[in-house]
């Protein structure tokens, strides 16, 4: 008897991403007739060692779109589509590169997906339940890119993101509710102050005032945070400095703030923020190969969930290094970074046996798709970032989280997320 859960077709094609731009959607279809979908988002500051997008000169997909529909789709045709790491694999197998250069990561990461969306289809179950099982049980505490600056803005600020987090809050769909308040206030600021004309978004829906130092858009999240009413027992703050884009390798300088900085005097500017304002999370801080510079900062302020995500680009390798040295108390978790499900939740699992805080990540150029919101409960993950509480791309995953919230029996982290 043939297995009604065997894929009987994979085929890919070409859609558009939140930046305007073209990506793969792949569609997996079994024997009995259901089909997931998988999409590949599109990283705009990229680390150096994450999975290579198969692009195409005139900016398509058309390649990818060929490899799917060719050798992913022979090879691929007869396995059961609910075993995920057969499936992973094979891919990796079929790859076979260090980084997916040879068939792409956006096919690899866009055909995994569809797999995660059509096995869960074809059990019946959740995509987060099929990915988490019976071990699923929270919610995780959103980081939201409210300001943008770096490659996600037309601004002078050096730093890509600014972000809020509602840690003070009982459920997640307070938290956002909270959130949307404070946006609303920092939009009302930005128009006193500057003109409604810079209330136009970045890539991320985070606004992008005429900002360049760095406290500045600091001091806004600040008075925005207290004007819709709440204080740093609500609302802690976060920095994505995403380093690596303003580093000069050439002269081994930071030029941030109008200044140059060496590695030494950027650690102290950042333990002066993290003095000066309520801010609990710091992301690549510096650029993507200074693991020891990661380290200093995170000894220095125990309590600041220092974050690696060009250092590690989600993979086990770089993170096993990261581990050696104490260099963060945080890592993204960004699949295609990776490239397949199944090596983005070994690496996810590994984190958490180092008792390292785990960040599931969107991209800055993303779909309407809220697997990372699925898969953010299904590995029991300390935070998701996913943007602004803005933007389709963005709400998709907010509002998908929102809808588990109310469906479901999951507790929102919060305050918890400290432990
Ligand atoms: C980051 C990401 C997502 P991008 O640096 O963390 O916010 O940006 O997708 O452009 O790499
Ligand atoms: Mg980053």
């Amino acid at each position: 008897m043939s297995n009604p859960n065997a894929i009987s077709r994979v085929r890919g094609f070409q859609i558009i991403n939140s930046r305007g731009h073209l990506t793969l959607r792949v569609a997996i279809t079994t024997e009995g007739g259901i089909t997931g979908y998988g999409d590949a988002p599109e990283g705009a500051s990229r680390g150096e060692r994450e999975a290579i997008e198969l692009r195409d000169k005139d900016g398509s997909v058309s390649t990818a779109v060929d490899i799917v529909n060719t050798v992913v789709n022979e090879t691929l045709r007869g396995f059961d589509v609910t075993n995920q790491v057969a499936i992973d694999e094979t891919l990796i197998k079929l790859d076979g590169t260090e980084n997916k250069s040879r068939i792409g990561g956006n096919v690899t990461i866009a055909t995994s997906i569809a797999a995660v969306y059509a096995g869960a289809k074809v059990l019946g179950i959740e995509p987060f339940r099929y990915i988490g099982g019976a071990r699923v049980r929270s919610l995780p505490v959103p980081l939201l890119n409210i300001i943008n600056g770096g490659k996600h803005a037309g601004n002078q600020l050096k730093i890509q993101e600014f972000i809020i987090i509602p840690v003070g809050f009982s459920t997640f769909s307070e938290a956002m509710i909270a959130s949307t308040k404070v946006y609303e206030n920092l939009k009302k600021l930005i128009t006193d102050k500057y003109g409604k004309i810079y209330t136009a978004v970045g890539d991320e829906g985070g606004f992008s005032p005429p900002l360049s130092k760095t406290k500045e858009p600091l001091d806004l999240i600040m008075q925005a945070i207290r004007s819709a009413g709440y204080s740093e027992a609500e609302f802690k703050l976060g920095l994505d400095a995403a380093a690596s884009e303003f580093y000069d390798e050439a002269r081994q300088k930071y030029v941030l703030d109008g200044q140059e900085m060496d590695k030494a005097k950027l650690l102290e500017f950042y333990s002066e923020l993290a003095d000066e304002y309520p801010l609990l999370y710091l992301e690549d801080p510096f650029e993507q190969n200074d693991f020891s510079s990661f380290a200093e900062l995170q000894k220095a302020k125990p309590k600041l969930i220092v974050t690696g995500d060009d250092l590690y680009t989600t993979n086990v390798k770089y993170l096993r290094k990261g581990v050696e040295i104490n260099a963060t108390r945080g890592v993204i978790v960004k699949p295609n970074q990776i490239g397949t499900v199944t090596e983005t939740v070994e690496f996810a699992e590994f984190a958490k046996a180092h008792s390292i805080k785990t960040v599931v990540s969107h991209r800055s150029g993303e779909t309407e798709s809220s697997f990372v919101a699925d898969l953010a409960i299904g590995l029991g993950s300390d935070f998701i970032k996913t943007g602004a509480p803005a933007r389709g791309e963005r709400t998709a995953k907010y509002n998908r989280l929102i809808e588990i919230e109310n469906t479901y029996d999951l507790k929102y982290l919060g305050e918890n997320v400290f432990s």
